[in-house]
């Protein structure tokens, strides 16, 4: 096996999770090549600096780049292993698109050499790892393949997803349990050898099909889990009661872990995977494909009620907290938020402040509405009402004193303290 310092490795997609991999890897002292098609990335990276908001990731590539391990381009180089980590997005149908995958792979078959390594991160239908091994075959008919003939293979071929947690990637890309399934059990064996150099949590080998499945079936879970979560917040508020107390309570029990109710499921993974699963068997995932509506349901829900609020007070200021897809981090892909408060922007913007510390101008959406974007210091002295989409420490920590006059839509359960004002059950009940 070559040395940390010999081991040359591409990774393709610099995105959230391609360049913390990249990073996290170049740690090592292997030489990393990060590629991206977007030039400004490359620039961004190749000058230590980082294009995404990630705790201590900016530290992390301004060290490996000054000490030479990672550098990006737009153009491949050859290398030892190859990692894919590039979006699947669907289509309006919900149909995946592997459109990038099999971009990549085609990028990576015109450098490839006999003993490579090709890995999979990007989480794909089951079946995309043979596809990426069927194109590299017909792209390289002078190498041979896995799993194709009894022969073994000069190449390697794994699927190995990325569970990481934004926020939280730098600590769980060391941590977290790997998932490795080779298309043959040496290519996972293969993989397996790479995971090993910077991974610390257990790396299990299995099949490249079961592992697909697998990070399918997570966010899946995850998905269902919360729409539970979302369906009971519409019953409580039916009955008016407080949501956060019952599942507070509920999970007192010992085998009962009710997550957290929120203004619908947002980011890249959890609001797209499953339809992944409903896709390739719509006759078996009833049970997917309603959590999925259940969680952009609750979306409109929560516009429903909050413009029911905004449109009972004429003339008051209205704050929108967070445009983020979750609390702390800056990424605003599918989030919930974002479309509640561009929803409140078009029918109140000249009476809609902003407030979202992870962005310094609000997002285009917001052009000729009148919406501002403001400091929560200032939300707090101008609005008189005030919606909670994001949990953001910074939102959490407002004491009770400086808002228990504002009338209060909790999308997130953060003010368990907030008093109840009259005005607030009365303007809600306008929704109904
Ligand atoms: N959410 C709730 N209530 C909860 C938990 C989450 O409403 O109790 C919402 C969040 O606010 C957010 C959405 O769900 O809008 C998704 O957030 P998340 O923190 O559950 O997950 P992601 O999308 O940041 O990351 C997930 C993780 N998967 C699982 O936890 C099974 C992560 O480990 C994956 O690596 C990631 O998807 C991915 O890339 O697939």
């Amino acid at each position: 096996m070559v040395s940390d310092a010999e081991l040359k490795v591409v990774v393709v997609g610099l995105g959230y999770i391609g360049l913390p991999t990249a990073a996290v890897i170049a740690r090592t002292g292997a030489k990393v090549l990060g590629i991206d098609v977007s030039e400004h990335v490359v620039e961004t990276v190749n000058s230590g600096k980082i294009h995404i908001e990630e705790v201590d990731l900016d530290g992390l590539v301004s060290g490996v780049v000054a000490r030479g391990t990672l550098r990006a381009a737009t153009q491949i180089e050859p290398a030892d292993v190859f990692v894919i980590a590039v979006p699947t997005p669907f289509a309006d149908d919900h149909a995946p698109n592997i459109g990038y995958v099999l971009r990549a792979a085609t990028t990576i078959a015109a450098v490839l050499k006999a003993g490579d390594v090709i890995i999979l991160e990007s989480t794909s239908p089951v079946g995309t790892t043979e596809k990426v091994r069927d194109l590299l075959a017909q792209l390289r008919p002078d190498l041979k393949v896995p799993g194709k003939t009894g022969e073994s293979a000069d190449i390697a071929i794994a699927y190995c997803p990325e569970r990481v947690l934004p926020g939280r990637i730098l600590v769980e890309l060391i941590d977290n349990d790997r998932v490795i399934g080779g298309i043959t059990p040496r290519c996972a064996r293969k993989a397996l050898q790479f995971y090993r150099r910077f991974v610390r949590g257990a790396c299990v080998t299995t099949t490249s099909r079961a592992a697909e499945m697998t990070k399918l079936t997570e966010n899946a879970f995850r998905d269902v889990n919360i729409a539970f979560a979302n369906e009971l917040s519409r019953v409580a508020d039916t009955m008016e009661v407080d949501v956060w107390e019952v599942i507070r309570l509920a999970n007192r029990h010992p085998r009962v872990n009710i997550l957290s109710p929120g203004p619908g499921v947002g980011g890249h993974c959890i609001a797209v995977d499953p339809w992944f699963l409903v896709h390739a068997d719509r006759d078996n995932t009833p049970l997917i494909r309603t959590a999925r509506e259940v969680n952009d349901a609750k979306i409109d829900y929560v516009v429903e009620r909050a413009e029911a609020m905004v449109a009972a007070h004429p003339g008051v200021r209205v704050a929108c907290l967070g445009l983020a897809f979750k609390a702390n981090i800056d990424d605003f892909r599918e989030s919930p938020a974002l479309k509640v408060a561009t929803a409140l922007a078009a029918r109140f913007g000249d009476r809609l402040d902003v407030v979202e510390p992870y962005t310094r101008t609000l997002p285009a959406v917001f052009n000729g509405t009148g919406a501002t974007l403001t400091d929560i210091d200032t939300a707090i002295e101008t609005c008189g009402i005030m919606i909670v989409l994001v949990d953001h420490d910074v939102f959490k920590s407002v004491p009770v004193d400086e808002r228990a006059d504002k009338i209060v839509y909790d999308t997130r359960g953060i003010w368990p303290d907030q008093p109840r004002a009259p005005v607030r059950t009365e303007a809600l009940r306008l929704a109904s």
